[in-house]
């Protein structure tokens, strides 16, 4: 088998300090870094969003962080604002080795949120990373970052969907939890077949 590891959104802004800090989002940094040389590819993902994203609040008049809209594609929760293309925020941790394969950027469409690296929020619409994957051999993949609810979880269900041999290592992730969004993402993920280790 070819393994790959996937670091989904070690970023500033969800680190200690950043924009929608994930609590100790930081600690994960050197655990990750230690485990890259255990894979065959090493793939990072950065939450890259154009100002004025509809999945932020302060495009929304009347709406704060963390309220739940009806988007075309369906519901969306509304974040502060981050990982805007170009600043620091959008940067990865400092500390984070990048000596990546592939930097895959996903959320840069205005209109549509991408939690997953495999598909937008409509999960429809593809961001490449499976035709990647597959036209490298890689059948299996760990997931690590941030967050353990939202963007690692939604990551890891559509590769478990698409085919691949996932786990998800929750030691080197860290959740934003949101109304017991942490408990349904492990039971989903679990419910999807990945193996949460
Ligand atoms: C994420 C909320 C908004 C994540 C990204 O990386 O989990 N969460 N954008
Ligand atoms: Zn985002």
């Amino acid at each position: 088998m070819t393994h790959a590891l996937i670091v989904i959104d070690v970023q500033n802004d969800f680190c200690p300090g950043g924009a929608l800090a994930v609590p100790n989002g930081d600690e994960i940094v050197a655990p990750i870094n230690a485990m890259m040389p255990d894979f065959d590819a090493v793939i990072l993902t950065q939450d890259w969003h154009p100002a004025g994203h509809s999945s932020f609040a302060s495009s929304h008049p009347g709406k704060a962080p963390y309220d739940l809209v009806e988007m075309p594609y369906g519901p969306q929760v509304l974040w502060p604002d981050h990982c805007v293309q170009g600043t620091p925020g959008a940067e990865f941790h400092p500390d984070l080795r990048t000596d990546a394969d592939l930097i895959l950027r996903k959320g840069f469409r205005s209109a549509i949120d991408s939690y997953s690296a495999f598909f937008e929020n409509d999960r429809t619409t593809p961001t490449g990373l499976e035709g990647y994957l597959r036209t490298r051999g890689i059948d299996r993949l760990t997931l690590v970052g941030l967050a353990t609810d939202f963007c690692v979880h939604y990551s890891a269900v559509d590769a478990a969907r698409l085919g691949f041999d996932v786990t998800v290592r929750t030691d080197a992730c860290r959740a934003i939890d949101l109304d017991g969004s942490l408990a349904a993402a492990e039971q989903a993920m679990h419910d999807s077949g990945v193996t949460l280790a």
